[in-house]
């Protein structure tokens, strides 16, 4: 089982493509044989974490990926590193803005994501059957907003969970400038794939406990 996630607008903004990707992801795996299952978390440090908790607990996924917009990127980026703190530059949606907050008092300060990033890299840079060559970075901060909350809270509770992938991807805005919803969701279809292919350990079975 593959859980992927995206996120509600936020900012004033009246859509966020990171859902839209995550659901035309799902539906590309589905049409590989895949189950998958596509959500949308709240913009908000308390409750994102909470929902996606919840959504483990009852898909018990072997890959999750979550995405979310970054606004000021051209690229997608494969996001290294989860940070153990959040400063928010303005409120969540739900009026919140925490400043040098950390995301789980007293954790590590930071969780590598288990995706299979390098590869993931390589592979989307070349063209496949289908499909040109995707242009994908790997990044070294997802910031210190709700995305960072989520990733790190997804690192944190996946850490050590044996057969489990996680990671987050940023995406662009979609307009002529920018690569569109079917590139973007083929990479994270692709993203996924590759995890899946790439489990290192055995990959969960319905009873494992997380
Ligand atoms: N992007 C924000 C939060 C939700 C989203 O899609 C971020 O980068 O933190």
């Amino acid at each position: 089982m593959i859980l992927l996630t995206g996120f509600e607008p936020f900012g004033g903004d009246d859509f966020n493509p990171s859902f839209a990707i995550a659901r035309q992801a799902a539906h590309i795996l589905r049409g590989q044989g895949l189950e998958v299952h596509a959500a949308e978390l709240p913009c908000a440090f308390a409750a994102a974490p909470t929902v996606l908790d919840h959504l483990i607990e009852s898909h018990r996924p072997s890959v999750v990926i979550s995405l979310g917009l970054a606004a000021g990127r051209t690229t997608m980026g494969l996001e290294k590193v989860a940070i153990n703190h959040i400063d928010a530059r303005i409120a969540d949606n739900a009026g919140y803005q925490p400043i040098d907050r950390p995301v789980v008092a007293g954790a590590p300060a930071a969780y590598f994501a288990t995706l299979p990033l390098k590869a993931a890299l390589q592979a989307l840079r070349e063209p496949a059957p289908g499909r040109d060559a995707i242009e994908v970075n790997i990044s070294y901060s997802a910031g210190s907003f709700v995305c960072n909350q989520v990733f790190y809270a997804l690192m944190h509770r996946t850490a050590g969970v044996p057969g489990i992938r996680a990671g987050f991807i940023h995406v662009p805005w979609m307009d002529a400038t920018h690569p569109g919803l079917e590139e973007m969701a083929t990479a994270v279809a692709a993203v996924a794939q590759l995890a899946l292919d790439n489990a290192a350990e055995p990959l969960l079975s319905a009873g494992t406990e997380y």
